[in-house]
């Protein structure tokens, strides 16, 4: 082979080699997901109760209403991988709830879930109505970082509830993320 030749080859093997480097680290850069699945534990402090909430309630209407209407609850809630406060802490989950229905048990949630995890790492937001007892869905209505141009829906089911050793009354819920991005450049 010609010198010159074999220099335009080596030339155009190293660029197909560089294309190829870029093409691989832009997909790996990549770690929007498809779906995920956690599990959170409310806690709304009880009466007496001065421990192990993490739900609160944060306002009222002046006067009693019937089926709660208009009570506002604050929480922060822990996101887990399994159904148990020991298993892997993987962010958290921060908002407000209001009762929100003349009729019937129905909340208004928004929501922020904060995974704070090295991948993917990131916030999204839900907001909707959730029916107690029932699974609900509500709007993914956005995100940053890893969530950035984040759509989809956050469905919640109602798992089990009951009162603790200091009065709390506690609920489990299992969360299913399905995601969609409307930037595909990101
Ligand atoms: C809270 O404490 C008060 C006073 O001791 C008691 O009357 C009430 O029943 C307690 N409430 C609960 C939910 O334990
Ligand atoms: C995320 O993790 C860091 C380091 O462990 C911690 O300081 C921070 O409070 C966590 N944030 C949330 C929202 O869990
Ligand atoms: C607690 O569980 C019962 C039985 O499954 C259900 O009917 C009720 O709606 C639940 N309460 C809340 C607040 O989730
Ligand atoms: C004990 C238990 O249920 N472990 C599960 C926790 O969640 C991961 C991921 O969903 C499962 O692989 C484990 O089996």
């Amino acid at each position: 082979m010609a010198p010159i030749a074999r220099t335009v080859l080596l030339a155009t093997s190293y660029y197909v080699l560089l294309l190829l480097l870029l093409s691989s680290s832009l997909i790996r850069a990549d770690n929007r997901p498809s779906k995920i699945t956690v599990y959170n534990y409310l806690s709304i402090q009880g009466s007496n109760s001065t421990s192990g909430y993490n739900t609160v309630l944060c306002g009222q209407p002046t006067s009693s209403q019937p089926n709660s209407f208009g009570q506002t609850y604050c929480f922060d809630m822990p996101r887990l991988e399994n159904r148990s406060l020991t298993s892997r802490l993987l962010g958290r989950v921060q908002g407000t709830f209001v009762f929100t229905a003349l009729e019937g048990s129905i909340v208004f949630v928004s929501k922020t879930f904060t995974l704070n995890r090295t991948s993917p790492k990131g916030t999204f937001t839900g907001v909707g109505l959730e029916f107690i007892g029932q699974v609900s869905s509500k709007p993914i209505t956005g995100g940053t970082d890893d969530f950035a141009f984040a759509n989809g829906v956050a469905t919640t089911t109602p798992l089990s509830n009951g009162t603790d050793a200091v009065g709390n009354f506690f609920a489990w819920f299992k969360y299913d993320f399905v995601f969609s991005f409307r930037n595909p450049l990101k």
